[in-house]
């Protein structure tokens, strides 16, 4: 089996940058690597996510959107992240069943025990080997996604469903992170999201080669 590797963290926190830097770092070192995201990263996917992120003002209710969650991932994981991992492939993904619970379970309410019976389902026993958690201030974060989203995401097709979101629901959902981090250290690695990407690179580097040696 392959190695896999996840990103979570707050809005802004620096998942996508370091994302994009590990897999280059990968890919230097030869390994063969398949990068994705969620949601996302499957055909069906990439439709529920624009619903996700940008539902053009349509309600979505809590249970709604953890099912729309679990639907993508259900098909990543079919037909893509099992796939690699099979054939010996080293999967990045930003974001995958850590989200869930932060964002459905702490930020939205939902309990934690229906969450992670809905997200064994769809992840089909497929589990990360190593998760970096990046953390910072939450409104630090948002300050950073809000400047990249003004820059880049112009239109009707801004993708900013969640950094609407109050202060209040992202600082649930750092918690919910920070907990999760608690109860399983061996996995999740937090790291201080909010000093130079150059250094928080290095730190996921030196995780990184440890597992590989
Ligand atoms: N979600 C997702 C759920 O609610 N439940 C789930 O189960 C799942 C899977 C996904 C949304 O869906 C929610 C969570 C999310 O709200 P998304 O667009 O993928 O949406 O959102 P994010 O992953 O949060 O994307 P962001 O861009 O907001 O955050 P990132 O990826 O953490 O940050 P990044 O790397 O894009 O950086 C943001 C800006 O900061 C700069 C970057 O250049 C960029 O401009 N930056 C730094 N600046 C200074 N110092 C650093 N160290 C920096 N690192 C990056």
């Amino acid at each position: 089996m392959g190695l896999f590797i996840t990103f979570e963290g707050i809005e802004g926190s620096g998942k996508t940058t370091q994302f994009e830097l590990l897999k280059s770092y990968l890919e230097k070192m030869g390994r063969s690597v398949l990068a994705i995201r969620e949601p996302g990263g499957s055909v069906l996917g990439e439709r529920i996510r624009e619903i996700l992120l940008n539902s053009g003002g349509v309600g979505i209710c809590p249970v709604s959107e953890l099912f729309l969650y679990e639907a993508c991932r259900a098909e990543l994981v079919k037909d893509v992240i099992g796939p690699a991992l099979k054939s010996n492939k080293t999967v990045i993904c930003d974001r995958f069943i850590d989200s869930t619970i932060a964002y459905q379970g702490f930020g939205r309410g939902i309990g934690i025990k229906d969450i992670e019976r809905v997200n064994n389902m769809a992840a089909g026993g497929v589990a990360p080997d190593v998760t970096f958690l990046l953390d910072m201030d939450p409104g630090a974060g948002l300050e950073r996604a809000w400047k990249r989203i003004n820059a880049t995401n112009t239109g009707i097709n801004r993708e900013d469903r969640f950094e609407k979101e109050g202060l209040e629901f992202h600082s649930r959902v750092r918690e919910g992170y920070l907990r999760l981090s608690m109860a399983e250290p061996e996995r999740i690695k937090v790291i201080d999201g909010a000093r130079d990407v150059r250094l928080v690179h290095g730190d996921i580097c030196a995780v990184v080669d440890k597992i590989i040696r």
